[in-house]
C-alpha cells in the first residue's frame, strides 16, 4: 500500500514536470487547416505555441505531385509564412517539419481544399 502510494505520487510528479520539457505544439493555421477556400490563398500561415525552425515544407496537389514550398523567416520563430502556396484546384496538402527548440523533430500537415464556384 505503501509503495503504490509513492509510486503513484512519482507518476503524478512526472506528469506535471513533462509539460515543461515537451516540443511545441501548433496554435494556428490560417486558413485552418480543413478550409474549403475558392482559390488558393495569397500567404499561409502557421503558428507555434514556441519557437521551431522549420526544415522542410512540401505542398502534394490533388494529382500527387510534391513541390517544396517557400517559407518565412528562415530561422527560428514561433510564426511562419508560405507566401503564393499556387494550390490547384481539389485537395491540397501542406506537410512540413520543423526542429523544436527542445531538440525534437516536429511535424504535420495542413489539409486544404480548393474549390471554385
Ligand atoms: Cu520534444
Amino acid at each position: 500500500m505503501k509503495f503504490s502510494r509513492s509510486l503513484a505520487a512519482t507518476l503524478l510528479l512526472l506528469l506535471v514536470t513533462l509539460p515543461a520539457n515537451s516540443h511545441t505544439t501548433v496554435t494556428e493555421t490560417v486558413p485552418r487547416s480543413g478550409s474549403v477556400l475558392e482559390r488558393s490563398p495569397a500567404v499561409v500561415k502557421l503558428g507555434f505555441a514556441h519557437a521551431a525552425r522549420l526544415t522542410s515544407v512540401l505542398l502534394v496537389g490533388p494529382d500527387d505531385s510534391q513541390r517544396k514550398l517557400e517559407f518565412t523567416p528562415a530561422g527560428s520563430s514561433d510564426s511562419f509564412q508560405f507566401p503564393d502556396p499556387g494550390m490547384a484546384t481539389g485537395r491540397n496538402e501542406i506537410r512540413w517539419k520543423a526542429l523544436s527548440d527542445d531538440g525534437h523533430v516536429i511535424s504535420g500537415s495542413m489539409i486544404y481544399t480548393i474549390n471554385p464556384n
